[in-house]
């Protein structure tokens, strides 16, 4: 595994793109424009690509002040960029995920640090959840490989490794800190305390109200309806700042769209697993979910609450979902086995 196995599967003669989650997060941003620029010093010519809009102002400011280049795929003048015969890297998330636009093109390679999905198969794939993030699997590219990261890149990679960990405070991630630290004696560090400022969005404001008159905690799990048609980020922040609450330690918000509900998931420790509880959950009622240990997310399509009224009952049924899950996983995980 490493940069040298990377380029071996890739041919010269095609196009090569490198594609984002949708919507781009710092480090799928980091890990994207890194990867792209040591491609390029070795004679490539890829492009990065995503789909879907990006909302986060901070986010932004970043592509602009860094100039990085990017072509979002569904404007009606790049929609039939990608042929077949095109080859693809995916970063920071798999070709599988309901995150992901299915491109034309053959998917040559993945890097990712979120849990391998079962079906996702690639000439070349390092796939490591172990680490906190993408970008410390590129920097690992880099220092092996010998590719000198310019201080704009370290800035920007740093910012990815302190998003995904949480300023480095989500538990394990020892290589990431080892990584960060390495990164910060070579970054650029007026960029680094420049970026990630502005980074509330007005609407933001009125979205957390929201959250906070719709929230009910019941047995350290923090419930929240955040409001109709909230961008997917959003949910995730709120998640992130409901779950500091105190004697909280999970959290489920959720917003309504135009199929159904959004949710976003936190777990704050190991014996309630986000990502487990997500996807027993809402495969229960027709949905769809799963994710970290620490993070989740899913979507439970509208019929499963056609019968209901409102917002309340809405909330009383996703209680009811989500107790239920926890209950079963953690059932399974004891090695309990349903008597007959
Ligand atoms: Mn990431």
């Amino acid at each position: 595994m490493g940069f040298k196995e990377l380029i071996s599967v890739i041919d010269k003669d095609r196009k090569l793109y490198v594609q984002m989650h949708r919507p781009p997060d710092p480090d799928c941003l980091a890990s994207a424009s890194v990867l792209s620029d040591m491609l390029q010093s070795v004679g490539f010519n890829p492009q990065i690509v995503y789909t879907g809009l990006i909302s986060k102002p901070e986010t932004m400011e970043l592509i602009d002040n860094l100039g990085i280049k990017l072509i979002r795929l569904d404007t009606e003048s790049n929609k039939q960029l990608i042929r077949a015969e095109d080859q693809i890297i995916v970063v920071d998330c798999q070709k599988e995920n309901s995150n992901v636009a299915r491109l034309p093109g053959e998917y040559i390679a993945c890097i990712d640090h979120h849990p391998a999905l079962a079906d996702a198969s690639y000439p070349y794939a390092d796939i490591r959840p172990e680490y906190g993030a993408c970008s410390s699997l590129i920097y690992e590219y880099a220092a092996d490989f010998g590719y000198e990261i310019s201080p704009v890149q370290a800035a920007l990679m740093i910012y990815g490794i302190r998003i995904d960990t949480d300023d480095l405070s989500r538990r394990k991630y020892l290589m990431d800190i080892d990584i960060f630290s390495a990164l910060y004696k070579i970054a650029n560090l007026d960029i680094l305390s420049s970026i990630g400022r502005n980074a509330i969005r007005p609407e933001d404001i009125s979205t957390t109200i929201i959250a906070y008159e719709n929230l009910t905690i019941k047995n350290n799990v923090a419930y929240s309806f955040a409001g109709d048609d909230k961008a997917k980020e959003s949910l995730a922040e709120l998640a992130d700042k409901l779950i500091s609450l105190a004697d909280v330690s999970f959290v489920v918000v959720y917003s309504k769209c135009f199929n159904g509900y959004n949710f976003s998931i936190r777990s704050q420790i190991n014996a309630l697993h986000a990502g487990k509880i997500a996807k027993y959950a809402f495969s229960k009622v027709n949905g769809d979910g799963g994710g970290h240990m620490f993070m989740a997310g899913g979507l439970i399509p509208k019929v499963t609450f056609m019968d209901l009224l409102g917002g309340r009952a809405v909330m009383e049924r996703v209680i009811s979902i989500i107790e239920d899950a926890i209950e079963n996983v953690n059932n399974e995980a004891n090695g309990a086995v349903a008597t007959v």
